[in-house]
């Protein structure tokens, strides 16, 4: 029988299993500050951020919540070692990582009491990451929005989870409590959702970012850049269509990148329909309703203390 896992809602001090993804141009302080307020992780999202801009958002936040929040530093960001600096000075309580390994940020950032949660998209990795002395790991299968691994995660969470003996946060996928409960009965401790969380009232993308995704069906969605080793997930519009375009041409990722530059924050702060990155998991199809952030929480525990009460029966199946 393998060692019971420390529990997550120990580890990062809070009420409930849920941390919301550090989304570029999405999750900024009053997102962070509403989920960390309702008992989850509230996390900033380093990744359309200076440095300098970084840091006033931390201050901020600190202003609209008590409880502990995280940041995320997406690691292709060409701030994420001055952002490192920032993190590890002001002591957030929480670091995940994207985009790659933080390997060379582990000791540091431990030393001054900040909790690393990598995102990873192997279960290699993931143990690599363990031995160095992360805390936990965020197991984030392909079904997710954004930059992307290559496994689901129905796969990723289990292997992951027989991999290591730290919190596993399954992400990718999930947007209520049917997948709550699914990813706790893959071996994983808690969550992480990203989309979901764009469509609650404190989320400040544009209202037409949100009507996407509470329009969309799970086939909406569409990876582009597998052939440049930088695979994203987003609508399927004018900006996917000409990206896949350049890829059929045999672009590489420099020109691809230049088409690229500016289109999360158009679609995120202009709500560019067509020439915006539209970055959404294929959980869009399971959202239809913009709610508080307090509300979705509840809702998502409440359903899930439901599911495992039908589970409870399955003998009788
Ligand atoms: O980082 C994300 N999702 C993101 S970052 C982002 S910002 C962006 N902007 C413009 C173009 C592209 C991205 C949007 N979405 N998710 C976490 C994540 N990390 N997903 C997959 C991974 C990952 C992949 C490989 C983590 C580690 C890894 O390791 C490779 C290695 O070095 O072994």
């Amino acid at each position: 029988m393998r060692q019971k896992r420390q529990s997550l809602t120990e580890l990062l001090e809070i009420k409930y299993p849920i941390l919301q993804g550090g989304m570029a141009w999405v999750a900024d302080r009053t997102l962070a500050a509403a989920v960390s307020n309702a008992g989850g992780l509230g996390i900033i999202a380093g990744g359309s951020l200076s440095s300098e801009e970084l840091l006033v958002e931390i201050h901020e936040v600190r202003k609209l919540t008590s409880n502990p929040f995280g940041v995320n530093i997406m690691l292709l960001s060409p701030y994420a070692e001055e952002q490192m600096e920032i993190v590890r000075k002001e002591k957030v309580p929480v670091v995940t990582t994207g985009a790659g390994s933080p390997s060379r940020f582990i000791d540091e950032l431990k030393s001054a009491g900040v909790k690393v949660i990598p995102v990873v998209a192997s279960a290699g990795l993931a143990k690599r990451l363990e031995l160095q002395g992360v805390d936990a790991v965020i197991a984030e299968g392909m079904e997710a929005g954004g930059h992307i691994g290559k496994v689901t995660s129905m796969v990723l969470v289990p292997a992951v989870s027989s991999a290591t003996q730290i919190p596993v946060i399954a992400a990718g996928g999930i947007a209520d409590g049917r997948g709550f409960v699914a990813a706790l009965a893959l071996g994983a401790s808690g969550v992480q959702m990203g989309t979901r969380f764009i469509c609650t009232s404190e989320c400040s993308a544009h209202l037409r970012y949100k009507e996407k995704i509470l329009s969309s069906s799970e086939l909406d969605t569409v990876v582009t850049g597998n052939a440049n080793g930088h695979p994203v997930r987003a609508f399927r519009n004018r900006l996917t269509r000409y990206i896949e375009e350049l890829e059929k041409r045999g672009e590489g990722f420099e020109e691809i990148e230049k088409v690229a530059v500016g289109a999360l924050k158009r679609a995120a702060k202009e709500g560019d329909l067509n020439s915006g990155s539209l970055m959404a998991g294929q959980s869009s199809g399971l959202i239809r309703e913009v709610l508080s952030v307090s509300k979705l929480i509840e809702s998502i525990i409440e359903e899930a203390e439901e599911v495992i009460g039908h589970l409870g029966g399955i003998a009788e199946w």
